[in-house]
This record gives structure tokens, C-alpha cells and sequence, in this order.
């Protein structure tokens, strides 16, 4: 199978077309949750990374609040014509709509958007959906499921069912970034939380109700979605055992939860939300965080898994040290800004060198289901690529691998060490 390079490479590049996929972080909801479940072209155009990169390019007399005023298929024209007409698609974003029109059969060399639109008005979501996930060769996804998100949380008190292969995750940003709206939101929902008070000099506590109401609406929480785990994305001044409000929400309310119904607790650190907040969801910066906090999280819980993703790509290198330090870290994909080519072989290669396949490379983070087919596509070939020299590094060293072995390495980085981590 070595003998000829070209060749092994295709070996191992068709093996990874053909490997299935866990996509463990992404931002889709099932047909259930109605206009939450984003697809479609202008829904892919109008992607937040590409609104972005329309205001670096754009004249200024298009506003930001012109922008938002307009339609979505108005918005989708612009961005089209600044980022694929006026300008070639080389960013990842805009390389990823073309990947994923090419990917479904359409003619991208027209560049005709008003023939791509009447393809796409004619797709059944019933149809269209099961399709996206065939070419993307997902065999399941985990959502993000925000109980202190009205629109959300309606769903799930309604419906509280979705197709098998839409699995969830609890996810509790607010207890930490906006305690105020928490707690209303709580309140709201018949558990008796107090606003934390500053009765020491080191600063917020809440009174013992509160804390034991917040781990109940966790836990009911859970039971009512099944979460696969709690997840929260923090700023890169996370400071646990410093914060002591967030030290506090995560010691006494979020670890006894996750402890009490066995699940993983992940945190996604380095987001700094709203550095422009005109841009909206498109307007958050990265930075650099202390992960020493994260040590301390992870020493004082040796019981608990937590999987951890950081945004910095000053941070990687330290993250993936800690994934081999803890037993109870399990470090998984290119979040974000790092969901790039260059940068997803950079962290690759190094968290296989280090931590061999114990680890999840990459989740989609898809916020359109159309996008699965391009973030995939797209991973899987810089994982070919990566996975082919470190085979080549090993073959030098006489071990040789069977196809078999190509296709086990493979899934185990796509899902399998991470259903594994969270089978302990
Ligand atoms: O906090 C998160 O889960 C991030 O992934 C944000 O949703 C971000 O806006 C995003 O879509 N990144 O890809
Ligand atoms: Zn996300």
C-alpha cells in the first residue's frame, strides 16, 4: 500500500470520504423548532462569518443598520456580490458555499445566484435534510440547546422530541455572563433564585436556596432534553478559583449536577463577545486565557469529564499538554476563528503528536444544515492529509497499517474517543 505515495495518499483520503461522522458541537435544531432550523442559500450566505467579511470590503455608506434593515435574500445579494462576484470566494466561509453548492450538484461556473435560489425553492426539508446528512456522511450531530433562550425552551416544553440523530446539549452561558436575566428567566420558571449578594469582601454569594434552585432547574432541565453534557463558552478572563460568583455557580451548582446524572461538563474559553457589537454575532474577538484556571478546575474534579476547546491559537499548544496531564480532559475541535485550513493542520499534527487519537479534531459548529457538507469536506481533507505523513513517519519506522486500522484511527478522531471519554 506505501509503495507508491500518490497512491497511498488517495487510500487514505478515500477512506476518510468514507469515514462516518459525530459532530459534537453545532448550533442546528431539528425541523421540530421550525424557522430556528436554518438552510438554504441566503441562509448560507447571510452565514455571520460572511457579514463580517462584507464590512471589510463594503463602502461605508452601507451602514450597519442599513444592513440589518434589509431582507435576508436582500442581505444574501450583497454578499454575493461583494465576496463572490466582485471579489474571488478564498475565504474558508465563502470557499464553503461553493463547496457546498458543488457538493449538491449545482453549476457554480454560472456564478448565476437566481438559478441557485430556484434550486433550493424547490428542496423539501423532509427530503433535503436526511440528503445533506448522506453527503456529509454525519451519523449524528449535538445540538445547542439554551433553556434561558425563550424561543428555544418553548420548543422543548412543547415538543421535547427530535429525530435520534439530534442530540443535545445544555447550554448555560447566561448563569455566567448576565446573572440578572438568569435568574429572571429562572424565577420565570417556578424555581426560587435570589440575585447573589455582596455580603463579603471577597465578593458575591448566593444564599444556599438559590444555589440548590439552580442545580434543580439543571437537573430538571436534563431530564426534560437528555443532554449529552452542560456546555458554556467563556471570555478569556475565565478565572475560575479567582471569579468568585463563577467559582461559586460551578462548585456548587453546575459539578454537583453534572456529577449527579454522570455527564461532561465542556467550556469553550477565549470569546470575547460584542468587541463589535454592531456586527452582532459576527462581531466577537479572541483572546489569549489564563488555562492555569482551567488546571484548577480539572485538579480539584478528577471524577468529572470535562471537554474543553479554546479560541486562541496562542492557547493550543497549552491546551493539548493539559489533555495529556488530565485523565478527565478530553480536547476537542478548531473552534470558530480556528477552523481554518492552516491552523486545523497546525493543531492537528500537534495533538496527534502529543496525544495520539485521544482526542475530538474538529466539530462544525454549524449554525446553516447546508453547512455540514463544506466544514466536513473540508476537514476531512486536511485530516487525510495529516493522518498520510504520520503513517509515512511510522512506515519509515517499519509499522505498517491496514485499511482497517486507516478507518479506526480515523472515526476514533471523529467521534470515537469522544464517545469513549464519555462511556467512563
Ligand atoms: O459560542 C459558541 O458556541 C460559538 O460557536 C458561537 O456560536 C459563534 O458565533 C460561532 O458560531 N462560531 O462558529
Ligand atoms: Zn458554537
Amino acid at each position: 500500500m506505501y509503495e507508491n505515495q500518490k497512491q497511498f495518499a488517495s487510500i487514505v483520503s478515500s477512506i476518510l470520504q468514507e469515514t462516518t461522522i459525530a459532530d459534537i458541537h453545532t448550533h442546528l435544531f431539528p425541523p421540530s423548532h421550525g424557522e430556528m432550523l436554518l438552510w438554504g442559500v441566503d441562509e448560507l450566505l447571510r452565514y455571520h462569518y460572511l457579514v463580517a467579511e462584507l464590512f471589510t470590503t463594503a463602502d461605508w455608506d452601507l451602514t450597519y443598520e442599513k444592513f440589518w434593515s434589509m431582507s435576508k435574500s436582500q442581505q444574501a445579494d450583497i454578499i454575493w456580490e461583494h465576496l463572490f462576484i466582485n471579489r474571488s470566494p478564498l475565504s474558508e466561509a465563502a470557499r464553503g458555499v461553493i463547496t457546498t453548492f458543488q457538493k449538491l450538484g449545482l453549476d457554480v461556473k454560472k456564478r448565476d445566484l437566481s438559478s441557485i435560489r430556484k434550486w433550493f425553492s424547490q428542496q423539501k426539508l423532509d427530503e433535503y435534510l436526511p440528503k445533506v446528512f448522506e453527503i456529509a456522511k454525519i451519523d449524528y450531530i449535538i445540538m445547542t440547546n439554551n433553556p434561558f433562550d425563550p424561543k428555544d425552551a418553548k420548543y422543548w416544553q412543547e415538543h421535547a422530541a427530535a429525530p435520534d440523530y439530534f442530540k443535545s446539549a445544555l447550554r448555560i452561558d447566561p448563569l455566567f455572563e448576565d446573572w440578572q436575566s438568569a435568574a429572571d428567566v429562572m424565577t420565570g420558571q417556578g424555581y426560587d433564585v435570589r440575585p447573589p449578594s455582596k455580603d463579603t469582601d471577597e465578593g458575591y454569594q448566593f444564599d444556599k436556596k438559590s444555589i440548590d434552585e439552580i442545580r434543580r432547574f439543571l437537573i430538571d432541565w436534563s431530564k426534560l432534553i437528555k443532554p449529552v453534557y452542560f456546555a458554556a463558552s467563556f471570555s478569556p478572563d475565565f478565572a475560575y478559583g479567582k471569579d468568585k460568583l463563577l467559582t461559586e455557580i460551578i462548585d456548587r451548582a453546575v459539578i454537583p449536577a453534572a456529577t449527579e446524572l454522570g455527564l461532561p461538563f465542556a467550556l469553550m474559553i477565549g470569546a470575547r463577545r460584542g468587541v463589535n457589537p454592531e456586527l452582532r454575532d459576527a462581531g466577537a474577538g479572541v483572546g489569549t486565557a489564563d488555562l492555569t484556571c482551567l488546571s484548577e478546575l480539572l485538579r480539584n474534579y478528577p471524577k468529572v469529564k470535562f471537554l474543553v476547546t479554546v479560541l486562541a491559537r496562542t492557547n493550543q499548544h497549552e491546551l493539548t499538554v493539559l489533555g495529556r496531564v488530565f485523565r478527565n480532559l478530553h480536547i476537542f475541535g478548531c473552534w470558530w476563528y480556528c477552523n481554518n485550513p492552516s491552523i486545523i493542520e497546525e493543531m492537528t499534527r500537534q495533538r496527534i503528536e502529543l496525544l495520539g487519537t485521544s482526542f475530538t479534531a474538529q466539530h462544525s459548529d454549524a449554525r446553516v444544515l447546508d453547512q455540514l457538507i463544506y466544514k466536513w469536506d473540508h476537514t476531512r481533507e486536511i485530516i487525510s492529509k495529516v493522518l498520510t505523513d504520520k503513517y509515512n513517519d511510522l512506515y519509515k519506522s517499519g509499522w505498517e497499517v491496514s485499511r482497517e486500522q486507516i478507518a479506526r484511527d480515523a472515526r476514533t478522531i471523529l467521534g470515537g474517543s469522544f464517545e469513549e471519554f464519555c462511556r467512563k
